[in-house]
């Protein structure tokens, strides 16, 4: 992905129209963007190929099954014309690695959900997320997912997969966390979806979190 405003969309909205015009709004000043159950299930998976002409797309099917599951999955994702797919960490470094030699096949990337931004992820998931970074960062996959509602897990999971890995960091807006927050504790990106695809004006909302991430490297 290139890194230049360090800004994706989460576009999930369920309209095609709604989608493509949004899409074509924010070009230039978002650097993917990603999709999910939502709009493809609503709309059809050629939803993917179409935003893919325009601006990179994250597929995120959070996937998380067996190896050969997870295989089958990802093959559709990236001949769908995904550049990335999200999967889940939590299924073991079997079903992991299998992500990763199918995006290597095909020449795209894993980013791989470590904590999540939600309150529920108190409850099971962060007490695994430590171990989850730590495989995530010998599988050498392309990113991790880590919660912009705590930019100090954010910090932390830094300081476990190193500089080599990216970090795209969700919550931003709707669910309480800071774009700048999330940026300065060492996060790659931040993952916005309902501040920008809600707003009156999906471009200036977008071009809005653009200057608030640089201000923040300042
Ligand atoms: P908003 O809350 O509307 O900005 O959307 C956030 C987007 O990031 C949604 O598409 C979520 O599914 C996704 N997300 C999280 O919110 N939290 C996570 O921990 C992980 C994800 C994700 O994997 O993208």
């Amino acid at each position: 992905m290139i890194k230049d405003t360090r800004l994706i969309l989460a576009l999930d909205v369920t309209d095609r129209q709604q989608a493509l015009r949004i899409a074509q709004n924010v070009k230039g000043h978002v650097d993917a963007i990603k999709i999910g159950y939502p709009l493809v299930l609503a709309t059809g998976k050629d939803i993917i190929a179409e935003i893919a002409d325009m601006i990179s797309v994250i597929a995120d099917f959070k996937v998380a099954d067996i190896p050969n599951t997870n295989r089958l999955i990802c093959e559709q994702v990236f001949r769908a014309g995904a550049d990335a797919v999200i999967v889940h960490g939590f299924t073991g470094s079997d079903s992991l690695r299998t992500c990763v030699e199918v995006a290597e096949e095909h020449g795209g990337e894993v980013y791989v959900v470590i904590e999540m931004s939600h309150p529920g992820a108190l409850d099971f998931m962060q007490r695994v997320a430590e171990d989850m970074a730590q495989m995530a960062a010998n599988a050498k996959v392309s990113g991790v997912i880590a919660p912009a509602t705590r930019p100090e897990r954010v910090k932390k999971i830094r300081s476990i997969i190193g500089d080599d890995i990216a970090i795209i960091s969700p919550g931003v807006g709707v669910q309480g966390g800071s774009a700048a927050d999330a940026i300065r504790a060492g996060a790659d990106w931040v993952i916005v979806g309902r501040s920008i695809y809600k707003a009156d004006d999906p471009r200036q909302a977008a071009i809005n979190i653009e200057k608030e991430i640089k201000d923040a490297l300042k």
